[in-house]
């Protein structure tokens, strides 16, 4: 049973991993990680953790400056609207570009701005020849939708993260990609971290969702059609120790790259794996573990590193994150305002 004191902390821990993966794992992103750098890592981890001190923020980048606007979009007094979220994002955009943005997106805002919002699908629909971005643009800022859907019926949070996704990501797997990382929170924000996880239940929710959105397309005109599908069965011979869980293998069968479905699932993994079945097994840094894997695997570190602890956070609530590393990041007090309005609505 998850009462609203820890639902609040939940909302909190929902966002602050977001933001914190994104900010820890920034300086990483691209890199591929050896022993040298996975030991520079804990040490920066261990320094943010320790004892306070004054230092410049750790910047957040794309991630959470598009994760600020779905959530700013939610909290209009007006509603959400497809068209008002793609105004934040170009506004945003435009204030402060430098942000590590995706290296096609950016046309996308371009193109709303010269056309003065008057399409705010078209620009999306015309990436990429046409196929739409199947980057995971659209899954790392997905967190507040799930935050505002908590009470609502599963349907309503997918359609609702069709339609924001659809804004700058109209690629299928672009798309499923962000409804797959909204699913594993919402379930997360509704699980009690005092009882036992059961992370077979966990995962085959997900498969049975996944299965359904990927069922709507056509077997024999579409390579796609269970392409989330095989990656949670990945997931899961991974975590049985049917296979190896080495990195190489993690890497080989669930990727750690800009796409949305080799990195969605990455993170989904990374939670699963860095997060103890039984109480008694619980380790108290669960969310650390999941932080510091998560950039460990190297490649797109920040976006993953925020997916993976959004969904750890949503788990285990803000009570488990150090309260020094969450001081070290950009914005966290906004951040933390932000989770308490959604929880208001
Ligand atoms: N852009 C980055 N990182 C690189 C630079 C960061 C560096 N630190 C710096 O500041 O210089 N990270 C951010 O981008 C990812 C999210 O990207 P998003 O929003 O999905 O953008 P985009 O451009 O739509 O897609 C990303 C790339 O994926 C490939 N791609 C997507 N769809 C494709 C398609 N249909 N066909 C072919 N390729 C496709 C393209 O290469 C896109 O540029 C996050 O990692 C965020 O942190
Ligand atoms: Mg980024
Ligand atoms: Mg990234």
């Amino acid at each position: 049973m998850v009462d609203k004191v820890l639902l609040r902390s939940k909302f909190r821990g929902t966002l602050l991993g977001s933001l914190i993966g994104d900010c820890c794992g920034a300086p990483f992103e691209g890199q591929l990680m050896d022993s040298g750098s996975k030991l520079v890592l804990k040490k920066n981890l261990d320094t943010l953790e320790g004892p306070f001190f004054k230092a410049p923020y750790k910047k957040f980048t794309d991630d959470t400056a598009m994760t600020r606007c779905v959530a700013n979009t939610l909290l209009d007094p007006n509603g959400f609207s497809q068209k008002l979220l793609a105004k934040n994002f170009v506004k945003e955009y435009y204030k402060d570009p430098k942000r590590g943005y995706g290296a096609a997106v950016v046309d996308v805002f371009a193109k709303l701005r010269m056309s003065k919002l008057s399409d705010p699908l078209g620009p999306a629909q015309a990436q990429f020849g046409g196929t739409g971005s199947y980057g995971n643009g659209a899954a790392m800022r997905v967190a507040p939708m799930a935050l505002f859907c908590v009470k609502h019926e599963k349907n309503q949070l997918v359609e609702l993260v069709q339609q924001s996704s659809s804004v700058t990501h109209t690629h299928i797997l672009g798309i499923n990609g962000a409804i797959l990382q909204a699913l594993a929170i919402k379930q997360c924000l509704l699980l009690d971290p005092r009882e036992n996880l059961n992370k077979k239940v966990f995962l085959s929710s997900l498969k049975k969702d996944i299965k359904e959105l990927e069922q709507v397309n056509d077997p024999d005109l579409d390579d796609n059609c269970n392409a989330y599908e095989k990656q949670l069965n990945a997931i899961e011979q991974l975590l049985d120790g049917k296979i190896d869980p080495s990195d190489e293998n993690v890497l080989n069968m669930l990727g750690h790259n800009v796409q949305a479905l080799y990195s969605v699932p990455t993170a989904v993994f990374c939670f699963l794996k860095c997060t103890a079945e039984t109480l008694e097994d619980t380790d108290q840094n669960s969310f650390r573990n999941t932080l510091e894997y998560a950039i460990s695997l190297g490649g797109d570190t920040d976006t993953i590193a925020s997916m993976a602890c959004a969904i750890s956070g949503a788990y285990f609530g803000s009570t488990v994150i150090s309260e020094n590393l969450i001081r070290h990041c950009e914005d966290s007090e906004g951040i933390i305002k932000l989770a308490d309005q959604l929880l208001e609505l």
